[in-house]
C-alpha cells in the first residue's frame, strides 16, 4: 500500500499516473480562466479514461523549458486542485517550489512529484507535516542544460546511489516509507543510451524497497529509437509503460491514460494465473 493523504494505493496493480499540464492561456489578456477550465476537463477525461491518480504540473520541466515564477505556478494550479476538489482519486503536485507544495498540498492534493527529490531548502518540512506520499526524481543538471553531455561512470549504480540517499534523508526526517515513491528520472541528464540501460536495470531498484515509478511517456529517447515526432509517439510510449511495468515499475506516469490501461489489463490478465 502506498500512503497518500486520505488514500491509499494498493500495489499489487500497476498504478496509472494521469499527466495534467497547465498550460499558459493562449488569450493573453492575464486571465487563466480558459487553461483552467481545459486542464479540469481533461483531468475529469482522464479518470474517466482509467487514471489512479493524476499528476497536476503548472510548469514545464522538459529540456530547456523556461522556469516559471512561483506566483505564476500557484496561479495555475491551485484553481485547478480546487476545481477537482471530491474527486475519488488522489491529486499530485508536479513542483520542486515548497511554496507550491505548501499551497497545493493545503488546497487537497495528497502527493508531492518532486523532480529534485525534495532538495530545496524547506522542501522536506514541508511535505513531513503532511500525510501525503512523495515522488524522489533523480536528475543530472538543470533542465535548462542537463541534455547537453550527461555523464556516467554507471548509470544504474549512480541512480540508484542517488535515491537510496534521499530515501534515508526523506526517512529521517520522518517521512515513513510507506509514503516513499522513487524515480530514475528518464530523460533528466540522460542520453538514450542510459536510459535504455536504466530500464534495462530497473529491477535492481527493487532493493531499495519503496515503490518505483517510471516517466517515459511521449519522452524523446522514444522518439529517437521510433523515429516518431512527440505527436506520434502512442504506441512506443504504452508499450515502454508495459515494458518498465514488467520489469518492476508500481507506477507509470502517462498522458495517453486510456490506452495504457489497456495494454496493462492485457499484463495482468497474463498474469492472473500467477495468483
Ligand atoms: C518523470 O519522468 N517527467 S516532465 C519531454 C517530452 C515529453 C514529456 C516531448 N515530470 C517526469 O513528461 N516527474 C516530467 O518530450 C516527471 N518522472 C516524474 N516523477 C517531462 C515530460 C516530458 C518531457
Amino acid at each position: 500500500m502506498l500512503h497518500c493523504g486520505k488514500f491509499q494505493l494498493d500495489l499489487a496493480r500497476p498504478i496509472v499516473m494521469g499527466i495534467v499540464n497547465v498550460t499558459p492561456d493562449s488569450f493573453s489578456d492575464g486571465g487563466q480562466h480558459a487553461s483552467t477550465a481545459a486542464a479540469i476537463a481533461h483531468a475529469r477525461q482522464l479518470i474517466a479514461d482509467g487514471a489512479d491518480i493524476l499528476d497536476i504540473g503548472g510548469e514545464s520541466t522538459r529540456p530547456g523549458a523556461a522556469e516559471v515564477g512561483e506566483q505564476q505556478e500557484l496561479e495555475r494550479v491551485l484553481p485547478v486542485i480546487e476545481g477537482l476538489c471530491g474527486i475519488s482519486i488522489p491529486l499530485s503536485i508536479d513542483t520542486y517550489k515548497p511554496a507550491v507544495m505548501r499551497a497545493a498540498l493545503a488546497a487537497g492534493a495528497s502527493m508531492v512529484n518532486d523532480v529534485n527529490a525534495l532538495q530545496a531548502a524547506g522542501a522536506l518540512e514541508v511535505v513531513t507535516r503532511t500525510d501525503a506520499a512523495v515522488c524522489l526524481m533523480h536528475k543530472q543538471g538543470d533542465p535548462q542544460t542537463m541534455q547537453q553531455r550527461p555523464q556516467y561512470r554507471d548509470v544504474v549504480e549512480e541512480v540508484s546511489d542517488f535515491l537510496g540517499g534521499r530515501v534515508a534523508a526523506v526517512e529521517a526526517a520522518g517521512i515513513a516509507r510507506e509514503r516513499i515513491v522513487i524515480d530514475p528520472g528518464f530523460g533528466f541528464g540522460k542520453t538514450v543510451a542510459h536510459n535504455l540501460e536504466l530500464l534495462r536495470g530497473l529491477e535492481s531498484f527493487r532493493a531499495l524497497g519503496v515503490p518505483l515509478l517510471a516517466g517515459l511517456s511521449r519522452k524523446s529517447m522514444l522518439g529517437a529509437i521510433a523515429g516518431r515526432d512527440v505527436n506520434e509517439r502512442l504506441a512506443a510510449s504504452v508499450a515502454a509503460a508495459l515494458l518498465a511495468v514488467q520489469r518492476g515499475a508500481a507506477i507509470v506516469r502517462v498522458h495517453d491514460v486510456r490506452e495504457t490501461v489497456d495494454a496493462l489489463k492485457i499484463l495482468e490478465a497474463i498474469n492472473e494465473s500467477e495468483r
